[in-house]
């Protein structure tokens, strides 16, 4: 078995409301990963994550689950934890140990009572916060609502990476600070890469400007920097 120092071993705490879809997400990398060869599903009880009984009788997440995966030499853990706060010390004990919290947002609901009990705890401790709005392809998402629902939990220092976008139906995400366009196909998948189109230039050059600034904001170092050379790299 490979063995990671600790440097190289990063927690990344899965959390969420109550069927924010954390665990299906969670078996979603595990498949793109190739750590997995066939997505389960909670529905057919077939998860790597809810793997217990009473989160089959239920069909939800009753304990914090480590799963893990590899990236650049780097050992990751994810954490996925459940929603309902009928089971907040399984969600407590695992932001205590977080490197980076991801939040879930139901692209449906945007921020909902379940997100802002657990933003406490993550206040509490201080954790780094990505932010991932999901179940966008639901015909009442809103993705727009949902990121104002969190600029209104987290205040203005809530930054957009990435957003998804249509080109001719097909679900593409603007990435500002690669600066990139993601084309995904119909069974998803690896995505295509290219470049931002046209009519999204001015969005995603304002967007990609603001998270270089709020970046600088955050650290003297890069601030010193920013003020250098006007901008900051991808890293
Ligand atoms: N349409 C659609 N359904 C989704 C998506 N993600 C999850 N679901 C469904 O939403 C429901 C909840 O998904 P889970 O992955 O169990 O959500 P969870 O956040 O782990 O739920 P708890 O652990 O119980 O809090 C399931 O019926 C999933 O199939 C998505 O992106 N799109
Ligand atoms: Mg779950």
């Amino acid at each position: 078995m490979k063995v990671f120092d600790d440097k190289h071993i990063k927690n990344v705490v899965f959390v969420g409301a109550h069927q924010s879809g954390k665990t299906t997400l969670s078996e979603t990398m595990l498949f793109e990963a190739g750590l997995i060869n066939r997505r389960g599903t909670v529905e057919g009880k077939n998860t790597v994550s809810d793997y217990h009984d009473i989160e089959h009788e239920r069909g939800t997440s009753v304990f914090a689950t480590p799963l893990h995966t590899e990236w650049r030499n780097y050992k990751i853990n994810i954490i996925d934890t459940p929603g309902l706060d009928d089971f907040v010390g399984e969600i407590i004990s695992s932001i205590r140990v977080a490197d980076t919290i991801l939040t879930v947002i139901n692209a449906q609901n945007g921020v909902e009572i379940g997100t802002e009990i657990i933003w406490d705890y993550i206040d509490r401790y201080q954790k780094p916060t990505v932010f991932v709005v999901n179940q966008i392809d639901h015909l009442n998402a809103n993705f727009d609502m949902s990121f104002k629902s969190i600029k209104n939990l987290v205040g203005n220092n809530a930054v957009l990476i990435q957003y998804p976008h249509k080109i001719d139906g097909a679900q593409c995400i603007i990435d500002v600070l690669k600066m990139k366009c993601y084309k995904f196909g119909p069974e998803g998948g690896k995505p295509e890469k290219l470049p931002i189109p046209e009519d999204q230039a001015e969005r995603a050059n304002t967007l990609h400007n603001e998270l270089v600034e709020k970046a600088a904001e955050n650290d003297e170092a890069l601030m010193e920097l920013f003020f250098d050379k006007g901008t900051l790299n991808e890293d």
